[in-house]
């Protein structure tokens, strides 16, 4: 890995437009368990999902049929989120910003992990789990808008609360898709981390980058559908991989 890994920093070095994908397995060393199975220092943590289906939870249909069971998994993790801190590769991402003239960092994290690191530029794709919405209003409720329950319910209309964030068959925000592909079709370099890249449309974003000419380094200990496409692959967990890549 070292050969690459000089590559890889030679090129981010160089680079005056980076745009950084992450995705769930960069918060898997600071304890938050992935969608799809975390792989830390070699042995397989049951992913979050293995003990559920993503289409009994992580969707609208799930929420309004259960919302009871929805809340509640959704308050296990914000338990879990709020108990946990950010890891070296996390930052490692804020340094990478700090130096770089033009760095975008695109999540679909809702952990929230990257802004309490300090990265300041951070397009969240899949919305943040510590934010509330009415799930008839779709506004952003404080707890004042908010009558006790579980799920609790919004104090004007009703309806019962759900987490910020987007679910399967939900529209990503605009602003923010546009902005991150903004990002993914102007950088020079495009670094994708902890990511299985197979849940659109932020799987596109590095393709979108490398139609555009840019370089691509992966950071995953596994392969995924962009591992054959990508510049430079770096297998290697991200708290291990990216203190070495900025440093
Ligand atoms: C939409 C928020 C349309 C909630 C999430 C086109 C083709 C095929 C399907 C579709 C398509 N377009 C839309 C779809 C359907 C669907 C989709 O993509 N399905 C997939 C499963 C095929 N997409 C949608 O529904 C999207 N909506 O397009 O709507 C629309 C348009 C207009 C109007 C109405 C509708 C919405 C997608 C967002 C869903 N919400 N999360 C929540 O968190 O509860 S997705 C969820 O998966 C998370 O956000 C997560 O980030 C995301 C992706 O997972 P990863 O982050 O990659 O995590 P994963 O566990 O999979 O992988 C971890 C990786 O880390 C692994 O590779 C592992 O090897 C690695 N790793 C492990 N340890 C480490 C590590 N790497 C580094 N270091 C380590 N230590």
């Amino acid at each position: 890995m070292d050969e690459s890994l000089d590559r890889a920093r030679a090129l981010l070095l160089g680079a005056k437009r980076i745009a950084v994908l992450t995705g769930a397995g960069i918060s898997a060393e600071s304890g938050i368990p992935t969608f799809r199975g975390a792989t830390i220092g070699g042995d397989h943590t049951a992913g979050l999902w293995s003990h559920f289906r993503p289409e009994d939870l992580a969707t609208p249909e799930a929420f309004a049929a259960n919302p009871k069971t929805v809340w509640e998994w959704y308050a296990w993790r914000r338990e879990l989120v709020a108990k946990v801190a950010p890891n070296a590769g996390h930052a490692a991402l804020v340094a990478l910003e700090k130096r770089t003239p033009h760095c975008t960092l695109i999540t679909q994290n809702v952990d929230g992990l990257h802004a309490r690191a300090g990265s300041r530029n951070v397009i969240e794709l899949h919305g943040n789990l510590m934010v509330d919405r009415c799930f008839a209003e779709g506004r952003v409720l404080g707890p004042a808008d908010e009558l006790p329950g579980t799920p609790p319910r919004c104090a004007r209309c009703g309806a019962p609360v759900r987490p910020g964030v987007v679910w399967f068959g939900e529209a990503l925000p605009q602003k923010a898709l546009d902005a991150a592909f903004g990002a993914a079709q102007r950088c020079d370099v495009f670094l994708s981390v902890g990511t299985s890249n197979v849940v659109e449309p932020a799987a596109s974003l590095p393709f979108a980058a490398l139609d555009a000419g840019a370089a691509v380094i992966e950071v995953n200990p596994a392969r995924t559908p962009l591992s054959a496409r990508v510049t430079i692959a770096l297998a290697g967990a991200a708290g291990d991989v990216l203190p070495r890549l900025v440093g």
